[in-house]
């Protein structure tokens, strides 16, 4: 909790929290809690919620697509696969001076963290030079890392962890149940042993899903169940609702009834009390109302800036009106 809150004095002291941290979220306990009747439900996740964080700070990160389109993976969300009929332009690795260019706006604009993000299946090794290059640029500027460059083996997460990486992203995206609906090219245990490499290097892990991909009400506690059984939790969490790009196979995906995620996200929070929860991509076409109820469900985290990787994302201006009649404030930046 940041010092010098206002609010600091009510909320219960560390001494004061209620119970252990659990690990073990079962499929039937994450529905149970899906289940709830939704004011029991934003009760829950409010109470933790004000037991861990200040409920008033959300934290920014700022994303650059550093290696944009080309990928060679078949994911059916993505934009960026060169599989889907329309997929976007594919353009080569950033040059570095830009990256850092584009980081001190991000810093200039508020942003806590810089993340990364790279349209391949797993880089290869010379471009994983330029990346750490990156890195330490857009650290040397005094902002948090993140880097999502696809699978890693061992060596490459020491690397990046030895170039100074904060976090990597790399999200499990759905249950296990439904992942072969989604992704081919890559396995349900490929991404368990990518996040292991991460864990094991000792960089901090960005790791969370999607909402809206087809996937049942079972399939969504499942995918909670798998990130909170995990023997340590994610840092950050971010909980993404679909971006439905034309010409992907999930272009013309059914619309999600806003409750059901905000529900998703105060599950997130009730199950991973400790970590950060990002109401990730999907802002664009959510109303502030909706967005405001996911950060009373416990959302303490948001991407900021006019773009995601490829997609719109509200205008800085919007978000900060947003805190503003919210009276919240991001959480800031040591410098
Ligand atoms: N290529 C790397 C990989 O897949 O690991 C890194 C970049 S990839 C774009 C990072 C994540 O963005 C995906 O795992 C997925 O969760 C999310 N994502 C991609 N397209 C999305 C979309 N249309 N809507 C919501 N989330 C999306
Ligand atoms: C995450 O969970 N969501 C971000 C980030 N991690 C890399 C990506 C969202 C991408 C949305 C589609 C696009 O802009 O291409
Ligand atoms: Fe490639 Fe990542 Fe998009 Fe999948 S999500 S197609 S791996 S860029």
């Amino acid at each position: 909790m940041a010092d010098g809150s206002p609010f600091s004095a009510p909320f219960p002291s560390p001494a004061n929290r209620r119970g252990a941290v659990r690990h073990d979220w079962t499929r039937d306990d994450v529905q149970d809690l899906l289940d709830l009747p939704f004011p029991e439900l934003l009760y829950r996740a409010q109470t933790l919620h004000r037991a861990y964080f200040d409920p008033t700070e959300v934290q920014i990160s700022t994303l650059l697509s550093i290696k944009t389109g080309g990928c060679p993976e078949d994911c059916a969300y993505c934009p960026q696969s060169s599989r889907h009929e329309e997929s976007v332009k594919a353009e080569r690795l950033m040059a570095v001076d830009r990256v850092i260019t584009e980081a001190k706006r991000a810093k200039d604009a508020g942003a806590a963290r810089f993340c990364m993000g790279a349209a391949w299946r797993s880089p290869k090794d010379h471009d994983l030079e330029t990346v750490c290059e990156m890195i330490e640029g857009v650290k040397g500027l005094g902002l948090e890392t993140c880097v999502t460059l696809g699978m890693l083996d061992t060596k490459q997460a020491h690397r990046l962890r030895d170039a100074g990486l904060d976090y990597y992203n790399h999200n499990i995206d759905t249950s296990p149940e439904y992942y072969g609906e989604i992704i081919s090219t890559r396995t349900w245990q490929d991404r368990l042993d990518t996040l292991e490499n991460v864990r094991d290097a000792g960089i901090n892990v960005c790791c969370g899903g999607i909402v809206g991909m087809g996937e049942g009400e079972g399939d969504r506690a499942s995918m909670i169940a798998t990130l909170a059984s995990m023997p340590k939790h994610p840092e950050s969490v971010p909980i993404n609702l679909l971006v439905r790009v034309a010409g992907t196979p999930l272009g013309e995906a059914d619309e999600v009834d806003p409750i059901d995620f905000v529900r998703v996200i105060a599950t997130a929070r009730i199950t991973m009390p400790e970590s950060h929860v990002r109401l990730a991509a999907g802002r664009e076409n959510m109303n502030d109302e909706t967005q405001t109820l996911c950060f009373l469900a416990g959302a303490n985290s948001i991407f900021y800036g006019e773009r995601l990787l490829t997609t719109p994302n509200p205008a800085a201006t919007r978000d900060r009106k947003l805190l503003d009649r919210l009276g919240m404030r991001t959480t800031m930046v040591e410098s």
